[in-house]
């Protein structure tokens, strides 16, 4: 389909926890709920549900239901301060097994009705309507509205909303301009009519960073963007993100809907045929490491990923595993980065000399939080690892040991 006659969906669930829980619990409903209490939090004396007004700690909020957010709640606020604003609102722990339950129940759904579906995570999708609809828009509509009733019957009752347009950029500020159950058009001729006067937050990769220095120069709206050259914008941000945030403004975004799902992790890990000593055996273990290191960056590069969080994980000799991981500002895709990284982690398991916890059966290295190319030189600093090869990286792999320690 030519690029001019796509038609991109964007469909987003609304208030996607707090709504799973009022599926199974509807005494709940159109009361202002939020989530991310402590499990545990019992009801006062003669009341149903825990309450914020009860809650005493340093969590923040996942997602209030627009009943709570009329009182002022919304994700990520910290728990204390929601409690001070609707000490009346409900507060319920998060059940992740019962969001991505329903989360894969939407989706199976949608998917039966607009097969070209892009998995982006718990609560949106975007989907490519183009062959579907001919590239009309009075077709992709009605059948948006299909999905609509159809994420409602298959979860149980959960609303979502969809925007509508020529690509995945205009479509995901869409999906948010009517929230909830809201359905949202934006014709390329509409482009300029509805999209320019909104604020540049709202193009998805215009974080908080990036709109303070833009609120700095006098640029507010997208329209206000649009405006400047896009060397203007390159001499600030940078040629990459100036030349992209110039393409946003004006409505270019190119991205296919990819069909894959996105994978969430990725990792590699060994089994040894006899347990290894973490002190003896550490130029092995050097070597394991920057073998599995390798390999991961290998899958990282075929996936066309980068990874923000590097983790690892030990099994010692009584079967019991540890984990750890590190997120920095940085992004990792090669084995240097990923074996500098593995080597932190490693300092933080706590080995001993004598023991269980000195003889390791497996070793195993993982990426999380995987970022496109593009997603990273947006948001971070890719790492170079300082020049050093992997194998200098590796050669001083410290498990927290000194000899004779
Ligand atoms: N979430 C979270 N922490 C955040 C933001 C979101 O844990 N800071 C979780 C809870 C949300 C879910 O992810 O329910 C989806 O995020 P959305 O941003 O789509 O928010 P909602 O679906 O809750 O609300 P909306 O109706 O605005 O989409
Ligand atoms: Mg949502």
């Amino acid at each position: 389909m030519e690029l001019a006659r796509r038609i991109i969906a964007h469909l987003d669930m609304d208030a996607f926890y707090a709504n799973a829980e009022l599926v199974r619990n509807p005494a709940l409903k159109g009361l202002p709920v939020a989530v991310g209490g402590p499990r545990g939090l019992k009801p006062l004396p003669g009341q149903a549900f825990p309450t914020l007004g009860q809650y005493a700690g340093r969590g923040v909020l996942t997602t209030a239901n627009y009943e709570a957010r009329a009182l002022g709640l919304h994700s990520a606020m910290p728990t204390m301060k929601a409690a001070k604003l609707a000490p009346q609102a409900i507060l319920l722990p998060a059940d992740f097994e019962w969001y991505k339950t329903q989360s894969r129940r939407f989706k199976a759904a949608v998917r039966k009705l607009a097969p070209l579906l892009e998995d982006r995570g718990i609560d949106e999708i975007y989907l490519d309507l183009s062959e579907q609809t001919g590239g009309d828009y009075a077709v992709a509509e009605q059948l948006a509205r299909q999905l609509q009733q159809a994420v409602f019957e298959a979860t149980g009752g959960m609303t979502c909303s969809i925007g509508l347009s020529q690509n995945k950029l205009t479509s995901k500020i869409c999906s948010d301009l009517r929230k909830p159950h809201g359905l949202s058009i934006v014709r390329p001729e509409e482009f300029r009519n509805i999209i320019w006067p909104l604020p540049v937050g709202k193009i998805n990769g215009i974080g908080p960073k990036a709109q303070e220095k833009l609120k700095a120069m006098h640029v507010h709206t997208i329209a206000d963007l649009a405006a400047q050259a896009v060397e203007w914008l390159q001499a600030r941000f940078g040629e990459t993100y100036g030349l992209w945030m110039h393409n946003s403004a004006h409505g270019v975004d190119d991205r296919e809907v990819t069909l894959y799902s996105e994978p969430k992790s990725i990792s590699r890990e060994t089994t040894f045929e006899q347990d290894m000593h973490v002190r003896r055996d550490r130029d092995q273990l050097t070597q394991i490491l920057l073998h599995l290191a390798e390999k991961l960056a290998k899958d990282l590069e075929r996936k066309q990923r980068l990874a923000r969080t590097v983790g690892v994980k030990v099994r010692f000799a009584d079967f019991k595993s540890i984990t750890r991981d590190i997120t920095t500002g940085q992004a990792h895709s090669t084995p240097e980065s990923l074996v500098l990284a593995a080597r932190e982690c490693l300092k933080k398991i706590p080995f001993t000399p004598h023991g269980a916890r000195a003889n390791i059966r497996l070793l195993g290295i993982k990426a999380s939080h995987l970022l496109t190319a593009e997603d990273a030189a947006h948001r971070l600093q890719q790492t170079k690892a300082g020049g050093r090869s992997a194998a200098q990286c590796a050669t001083q792999l410290d498990l927290g040991l000194e000899d004779g320690g």
